[in-house]
């Protein structure tokens, strides 16, 4: 049995590559042509714990190899980004260019499913384009089609943690939408192979839904919990306190607030349910409007911080006040600054205040590009002797454990709890 997946990035690499590791003859597609030169050496191009070994051992047993055009298999998965346009509608255009291109190759019998995580609707607009470039093939269009058909088309969302992907690649449980009860199945028998969680069938739309269900449900948890740190801040309450008093009552669970919310997914992911129902999603899109709003507001705490010091000292100029910003990163303990709510904290504050700012972030070894020649990447000890202001935007380990350290700091706005 052969399987094509379609885009080799944080989720297609460690797929194609666990799949080949269970003797499956895979071959991964991408336009990037580096990432493919990479991969057929056997390294990577991204990071992720534990899927540099994977690559290498069935790159070189010959069970993994990575091409620039898709070649004929049993079994297709589609792992590409489905980003969001700038009128936050979601942009289904990589979807489209990797169904063009297994299109060709496409024979009777063959499995075809979508893993990224996308609207509703969007494996039936996948499998309408399939059927376009393939009048020759019967392939189910509609959501709980009837009939036989000669493709089965399915949706199964991906739902890994960056960090943790090779394991929760094995033991997470699936959710298998099928375009008929038969897709299912089929795309189950794939999985089996892999996954030791359960795989629980069902048809596309709500598959698709449960994805776009699960990271909602979590950016509006850690949207109140965001909202009743703003509303703490003004009644002079501490958030922290407050929440993990309420926490206390065995039915209430409330998250943790922070400077936004960051990475590729939970940021993205409910605009996709508020692009489909506008006039019902309104819990959906008032959540991400809190989080949108938080770094702006962390922003005017440290404006407010900087006007502060001015008052005290009239004579110090605002160019000689010092910001030292505690983490970079979308979450703590990694290193992945995209999308990150810290980052452009950082970068807004250095645009807007003249006064100078360093940064510590013990998981990089270089300031990233929109803050080189306007920031300077210190340890920690440097920032304690030099910052007049510190501002703690991610809850790294190294961090906690200086938490004593850095509260004897006079002036610190915490929006992470550490202290
Ligand atoms: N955050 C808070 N407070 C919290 C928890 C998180 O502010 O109490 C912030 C984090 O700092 C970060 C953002 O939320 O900026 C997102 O972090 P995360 O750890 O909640 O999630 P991701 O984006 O790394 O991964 C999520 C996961 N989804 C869920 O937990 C429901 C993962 O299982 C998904 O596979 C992934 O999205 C995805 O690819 O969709």
């Amino acid at each position: 049995k052969s399987l094509t997946v379609m885009g080799l990035g944080y989720i297609g690499l460690p797929t194609a590559a666990a799949f080949a590791s269970r003797k499956l003859k895979v071959c991964g597609v991408d336009v990037n042509e580096h990432a493919v030169n990479t991969i057929n050496q056997g390294e990577i191009h991204i990071v992720e714990p534990e899927l540099d070994i994977v690559v290498h051992s069935t790159v070189t047993e010959g069970y993994l190899k990575a091409s620039l055009t898709p070649e004929s298999a049993d079994a297709f998965i589609i792992a590409v980004p489905t980003p969001f346009k700038g009128n936050k509608q979601p942009d289904l255009a990589y979807i489209e260019a990797a169904a063009s291109a297994i299109a060709p190759v496409l024979k009777k019998g063959d499995l075809v499913i979508l893993e990224s995580t996308s609207p509703v609707g969007a494996t039936e607009h996948m499998a309408k384009g399939l059927q376009e470039f393939r009048p020759d093939l019967r392939i189910p269009v509609s959501n709980r089609s009837s009939g036989e058909f000669d493709i089965y088309i399915s949706h199964c969302p991906e739902r890994v943690l960056p960090g943790h992907v090779m394991r929760e690649l094995v033991e997470n449980d699936r959710v298998i939408g099928g375009m008929t009860p038969k897709c299912a199945e089929k795309a189950k028998e794939l999985y089996e192979l892999l996954v030791e969680g359960e795989c629980l069938l069902t048809d596309v739309r709500t598959a698709e839904m449960a994805k776009l269900t699960e990271n909602a449900f979590r950016d509006v948890n850690i949207a109140f919990a965001n909202e009743l740190s703003m509303i703490a801040d003004r009644l002079e309450i501490d958030v922290w306190e407050l929440i993990s008093l309420a926490n206390r009552h065995p039915r209430v669970n409330v998250l943790q607030p922070g400077c936004g919310v960051g990475g590729h997914c939970i940021a993205v992911d409910p605009w996709f349910i508020v692009s489909r129902t506008p006039e019902l999603a309104k819990l959906t899109r008032a959540a991400r409007e809190v989080n949108d709003s938080k770094p702006d507001w962390v922003l005017e705490k440290v404006g407010l911080e900087i006007a502060r010091i001015s008052q005290l000292n009239p004579i110090k100029d605002v160019k000689d006040i010092t910001v030292a910003c505690f983490g970079l990163a979308f979450k703590p303990d990694i290193d992945d600054l995209r999308e990150s709510p810290a980052l452009n904290i950082a970068v807004s504050l250095a645009d807007r205040h003249p006064s100078k700012l360093l940064v510590v972030e013990p998981n990089i070894s270089k300031l990233p590009r929109s803050l080189m020649q306007k920031a300077e990447l210190v340890d920690i000890d440097s920032a304690l002797e030099n910052a007049d202001i510190i501002l703690l935007l991610v809850d790294h380990a190294e961090f906690k454990e200086q938490a004593s350290r850095i509260k004897q700091f006079v002036r610190v706005v915490d929006t992470r709890g550490v202290l």
